[in-house]
């Protein structure tokens, strides 16, 4: 997609069909799914799709969202899944702008990267399920990663400068590898495991570190606290 701002949809959500609702739509690739947005504020939904190898989506300059719509509402206030499943690595790449990266019930076989230019990022990864590592960088804004129910073998993130807010729940790793980068940040790491290593560095001027319940192995703090 050129410059402009675009609207994209691979796959849907929906009621089986004869539902009121938009009926569900299947999308089935035996190769890559490249998606290269362009400069503009661009608009993406992915769900209910199976990519047969990978899923690599670059959205350029611009506020972009990308959004996994893979929770499908019905009226009667219950909801059904209509997840994702990429059989090789996923990679985003969210370049400049303020832009937003929702990754809801997915499955990756390979690994994901996750990176984001200058602008601040808002990432909110919940109910996934990564064979490899989910690698996260971020730039020098104040960013928001949010991780829930994440599963993954290795976990990376830099969050580089800015005051950024990094907040892992009820998810499980091998290996946790957090580094915040310059400036106050806030880590909080709730009901979660690291069943190998754990290093956290707050970076320079150190971070603060809430939550309880954790099961980190391994761990080595530096400027946290
Ligand atoms: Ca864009
Ligand atoms: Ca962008
Ligand atoms: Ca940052």
């Amino acid at each position: 997609m050129g410059d402009g701002n675009d609207d994209a949809q691979l796959g849907r959500g929906g009621n089986p069909p004869g539902g009121s609702d938009p009926v569900a739509l299947r999308l089935r690739t035996g190769t890559s799914v490249n998606v290269i947005l362009g400069a503009g504020d661009d608009r993406l939904e992915i769900a209910n799709a199976d990519i047969g190898l990978q899923l690599n989506v670059v959205a350029g300059e611009g506020n972009d969202e990308v959004d996994f719509a893979t929770q499908f509402n019905n009226s009667d206030g219950g909801f059904q899944l209509f997840p994702v499943v990429v059989r090789d690595h996923s990679y985003f790449n969210l370049g400049g702008g303020e832009d937003h990266l929702e990754i809801h019930s997915a499955f990756i076989q390979g690994q994901l990267v996750i990176q984001d230019g200058a602008g601040i990022a808002h990432l909110d990864l919940y109910n996934l399920n990564i064979a490899r590592k989910l690698d996260i960088d971020t730039s020098n804004e104040g960013d928001q990663i949010k991780i829930d129910y994440v599963q993954a073998r290795d976990l990376t993130i830099d969050s580089n400068n800015g005051i950024d807010d990094v907040d892992i729940t009820n998810s499980r790793f091998r290996s946790m590898i957090l580094k915040l980068g310059s400036q106050r940040d806030s880590l909080f790491i709730r009901n979660s495991r690291a069943t190998y290593l754990t290093r956290l560095d707050g970076g320079e001027n150190g971070s603060s570190l809430a939550g309880s319940n954790n099961s980190l192995r391994g761990l080595l703090r530096r400027n946290i606290g």
